[in-house]
């Protein structure tokens, strides 16, 4: 066990790097408060079958509840987003908080004092994958509400370059947060021994030449001509455009996707589709515009395919969002890609069934 006294604990940096931002000690004491919440996730996740409530095994005869996307929520999905909440509420830091778990905002108890920040959040994301222990994580933004008083919901309704922080936990051989507060991404490893989260990857630089991509194959058909250009691209490897060969990886799980591409490089998408929702799975608030700070705090791009995701003007609190994100040139590349098919200059990679009269066209959308 090394219990070296020069280690930077996950508290001490917050509180240093924010030292000289405006209500920036409020900020890392609401930090320290979500890192407490994911440490005590991680811990139950960590028991796994051996806790009656740790796994997400929905029985026959158990009540199935759904969340507001209509996918099912598992006792571990409610549980870790109790922690969340409770771990949160208390200390007159937040003034509200959104949760991939319920349909509205979580108002904070009245005999709580309100605090200015806004705190999103999946609490547990993957959570499908959790009963073959398959890594998960927990993702979360925060806003500045501005004021210690009950926000609406318009409130939240910011684009995620206003976010004054966000970041994602990994549970898996080891527990990894990964943080910005705007100045870099920087990730910290859990030790268990003594509780801390201690810095083990400072500043974070996501690498710009990749040979690996992650998408969920099976959904080809439905997307849209560039994105299916660039996956064939990628797959015709040596003899193909790119003229290198490519992996694909893809976990299904987008903390542990987004954490190979943080530190290995690549390229993650979750695309538009005409499947059953045209903006693919993933949800902007406390999905995509978290990831898209983090990777961009590395050096990295994160992108709709049309745009950049932290310039989206949110419609919704659980709105949904294409998002393609990793090694700058190759978003910049999928980018061009959608630019030449919007303008009808990609021919030579249309199919016929992809044509000018295609529901893909952006003048067949409006
Ligand atoms: P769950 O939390 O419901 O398991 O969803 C995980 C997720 O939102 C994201 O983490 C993955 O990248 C994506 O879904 C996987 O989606 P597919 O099942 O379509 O591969």
């Amino acid at each position: 066990m090394s219990l070296s006294t020069h280690r930077t604990t996950l508290s001490k940096f917050v509180i240093e790097q924010l030292k000289n931002s405006p209500d920036g000690q409020e900020l890392a004491a609401l930090l320290i408060d979500v890192t407490a919440a994911i440490k005590a996730i991680s811990a139950i996740v960590a028991k796994g079958a051996l806790e009656g409530n740790a796994t997400n095994a929905v029985g026959a005869d158990s009540p199935k509840t759904t969340n507001v996307h209509g996918e099912v929520q598992g006792p571990l999905d409610l549980l870790t987003n109790e922690i969340m909440l409770h771990q949160c509420d208390w200390g007159g830091l937040v003034a509200g908080m959104v949760s991939e778990e319920m349909e509205k905002p979580y108002d904070i108890p009245t005999e709580y004092a309100r605090g200015r920040y806004l705190l999103l959040f999946d609490p547990l994301d993957g959570s499908s994958n959790i009963d073959f222990n398959v890594s998960v994580g927990t993702i979360f933004s925060v806003l500045d509400h501005g004021k210690n008083s009950n926000p609406t919901q318009a409130d939240y309704l910011q684009p995620g370059s206003r976010q004054v922080a966000a970041g994602y936990a990994i549970y898996g051989p080891a527990t990894i947060m990964v943080l910005t507060v705007g100045q870099g991404t920087y990730g910290f490893t859990l030790d268990h021994e003594i509780g801390n989260f201690i810095l083990t990857h400072s500043n974070l630089r996501v690498p710009e030449e990749t040979d690996q991509f992650a998408i969920n194959a099976s959904n080809e058909r439905f997307w849209e001509p560039p994105m299916q250009r660039y996956v064939q691209e990628c797959n015709a490897g040596k003899t193909g455009p790119r003229e290198r060969d490519f992996n694909m990886r893809w976990i299904a799980s987008m903390v542990a996707d987004v954490h190979r591409i943080m530190i290995r490089g690549g390229v993650f998408s979750y695309p538009r589709d005409n499947k059953s929702n045209q903006n693919g799975r993933l949800r902007l608030m406390y999905e995509a515009n978290p990831m898209a700070l983090l990777i961009e705090q590395a050096g990295g791009a994160a992108s709709t395919g049309r745009g950049r995701i932290l310039d989206e003007q949110p419609q919704g609190l659980h709105q949904r969002i294409p998002v393609v994100l990793g090694s700058r040139r190759e978003v910049e590349r999928i980018e061009r890609y959608h630019r030449e098919f919007d303008a009808g200059t990609d021919k030579p990679f249309v199919s016929p069934l992809f044509n000018e009269r295609s529901l893909f066209r952006p003048e067949a959308r409006k």
